[in-house]
């Protein structure tokens, strides 16, 4: 049986052998929640880049440009970082270029794996059935923020470790601390989360919203994988 396993920060992934498996990148607040929900929108395919710069010069090529830091949007660009952004109309069919503090550095740094696809709680089921069908050990890289472990990507890593249960070997103490910390959480998310960091950083700009709909799990049957530069 193919095992799941976690990193819970991308500080640690030098300790992780990505090689011949798949990784995982989640940030649930809220860069993979916004870029599933990109995609399942009409979202062409998204460019997500490390720096602001770098995003920025997509612009020329006619990409909308997305950036967050420190849960704002960075100023000039056409988006920040809400999934709400990607749910408007006039999104449909362009190409998208992102940077975000953590998402976009996670899945960057997972590009040593076989084949890097993107979760969130918004695609937990699919991730699953895409997993499943796929047979290979799996690593799920948590976006954590700015380099520390945080809750809510590990709760993402908990609720797939229960859709895998049957066919991956829960077998790494990482994947059995998180499938149990969702146990405890499952019934609810945001109330288990309410003194979490990055959910009070995010309360304090006031996208109460944002936190629920990120929250919310199975909305999209979409599973975001990188194709080169490109989240497609
Ligand atoms: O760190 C990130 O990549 C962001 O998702 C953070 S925020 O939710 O936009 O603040």
């Amino acid at each position: 049986m193919p095992s799941i396993d976690v990193c819970f920060s991308p500080t640690l992934l030098p300790l992780y052998a990505l090689e011949g498996k798949i990784a995982v990148a989640v940030d649930v607040l809220r860069a993979t929640s916004s870029m599933v929900t990109a995609l399942a929108n009409g979202v062409e395919h998204i460019a997500p880049v490390s720096e602001l710069e770098a995003c920025w010069a997509f612009k020329e090529q006619g990409y909308l440009v997305a950036a967050e830091r420190d849960g704002i949007k960075a100023d000039g660009f056409d988006l920040g970082n809400s999934p709400f952004h990607y749910l408007e109309e006039d999104v449909k069919g362009k190409r998208l270029a992102i940077t975000t503090t953590n998402g976009t550095q996670a899945i960057r740094l997972s590009r040593s794996a076989d084949e890097v696809i993107v979760g969130a709680m918004v695609n937990v089921g699919a991730v699953a059935e895409y997993l499943k069908k796929a047979g290979k050990d799996v690593v799920v890289v948590c976006a954590g923020w700015k380099g520390v472990f945080n809750l809510e990507d590990t709760l993402f890593a908990g609720a797939l470790a229960e859709r895998l249960q049957d066919s991956f070997e829960l077998n790494h103490d990482a994947t059995l601390a998180a499938y149990h910390l969702y146990q405890t959480a499952k019934a609810d998310l945001l109330g288990f989360l309410s003194k979490s960091s990055h959910v009070q950083r995010l309360e304090r700009l006031h996208i109460l919203p944002d936190i629920e709909f990120c929250l919310e799990e199975d909305k999209y049957d979409v599973v975001p994988v990188l194709q080169g530069d490109f989240l497609v």
